[in-house]
């Protein structure tokens, strides 16, 4: 690497506006990782793939998750920001690993269960084969800390898996990864199913917040969150819907469960939930502000994505080289 700092990698699917989840439970934490870690956060549109996009969309949603990574706080120069399918070692490293990787290994994976069922007209090898993409993007830069949502726990470990037995056969090639899992906000409720979790691609408009909707839809949204029986705010596993407020008001303010069981001891669910509104409505503000900058600056924005997609394929092509040599390709004829 470029300096001795460890390496750090994590990405989005292009599969939608981001919401509050992919927000508390992952970028928020990415930018207070920048200091300490030489980091790559991909647009990770292979992956989207996965899913049956419509172009045009999916170009705009790629653009955008760009500009929010950079809204959000992650500095393109500090940061490498790039697009996955400009680096094509992914793609040839995920199929150098799909022939290492077990039928029975992907059969265990419980996404792929969940999105077999939710797309059960488009089960497509992708799909099933996505963890092995994932591992390829965080091998190719050997990357040492993987922060995560507790979604993409297993995920994880396969990746891990699949290099520990690549080095078992062929030496030290690739870095053993590490989760990061951060302690709060690792898995953010839908609003409307308080049992699953808040996802880009839900198509109820009141089960989740967009990072880019505007104050009043915000506080709309929160005011009809699904709460449950009773009226104290109180965190436990029997109130789903009250928890889940709690843990994103706790994300956004640094407040413990215990401060805010006290600060609306007595008051109702109705306070509650306007005071977790604005707060959330306030915390988006910044980011909105400086999104909308951002897209207006086309050339800035394609300038820093030009940068970083070479530093990446730089980093990722050395170790597809290592690889290929290991396998025993040939090398090609210059
Ligand atoms: N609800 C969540 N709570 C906490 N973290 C979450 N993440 C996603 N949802 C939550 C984290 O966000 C990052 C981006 O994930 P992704 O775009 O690669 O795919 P995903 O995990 O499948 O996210 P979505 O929003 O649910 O996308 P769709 O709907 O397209 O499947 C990851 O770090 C994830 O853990």
């Amino acid at each position: 690497m470029l300096n001795d700092k460890k390496v750090l990698y994590s990405g989005m699917q292009a599969t939608g506006t981001l919401t509050l989840g992919n927000y508390l439970g992952a970028l928020k934490n990415w930018v207070n990782l920048s200091d300490e870690y030489e980091c790559f956060y991909g647009v990770m549109d292979l992956h989207s793939l996965t899913v049956r996009q419509v172009p045009a969309d999916f170009r705009k949603n790629a653009r955008s998750l760009y500009a929010l990574y950079v809204a959000a706080g992650l500095d393109p120069k500090k940061n490498c920001l790039y697009y996955q399918s400009h680096v094509s070692a992914h793609a040839e490293l995920g199929w150098i690993l799909d022939c290492f990787t077990y039928m029975g290994e992907l059969n265990r994976m419980t996404q792929f269960k969940d999105k077999a069922a939710k797309h059960a007209d488009n089960i497509n090898a992708g799909l099933y084969t996505y963890p092995v993409l994932m591992a390829a993007d965080i091998l190719l830069y050997q990357a040492d800390m993987v922060p995560v949502g507790v979604d993409q726990k297993q995920h994880l470990e396969i990746c891990r898996d699949i290099a520990e037995r690549f080095n078992n056969i062929y030496g030290e090639v690739f870095t053993i990864p590490e989760a990061y899992i951060p302690k709060a906000g690792a898995k953010i409720m839908s609003l409307q199913e308080p049992e699953k979790k808040m996802s880009k691609s839900d198509e109820n408009v009141n089960a989740t917040i967009r990072l880019l909707d505007d104050p009043d839809t915000i506080i709309r949204k929160f005011k009809r969150a699904v709460t449950d029986s009773g009226s104290e705010v109180r965190y436990s596993e029997d109130k789903p819907g009250v928890s889940n407020l709690m843990s994103i008001y706790g994300c956004v303010t640094g407040k413990t469960m215990e401060e805010i069981e006290r600060e609306f001891d007595g008051k109702g669910y109705g306070d509650f939930k306007l005071a977790v509104g604005e707060t959330v409505a306030d915390e988006l503000k910044p980011l909105q502000k400086r999104y909308e900058e951002l897209m207006a600056d086309k050339a800035f924005i394609d300038g820093c994505i030009k940068e970083n997609d070479e530093k990446a394929r730089y980093f990722a092509n050395k170790t597809l080289r290592k690889v290929q040599k290991k396998v025993g390709l040939t090398e090609q004829i210059r």
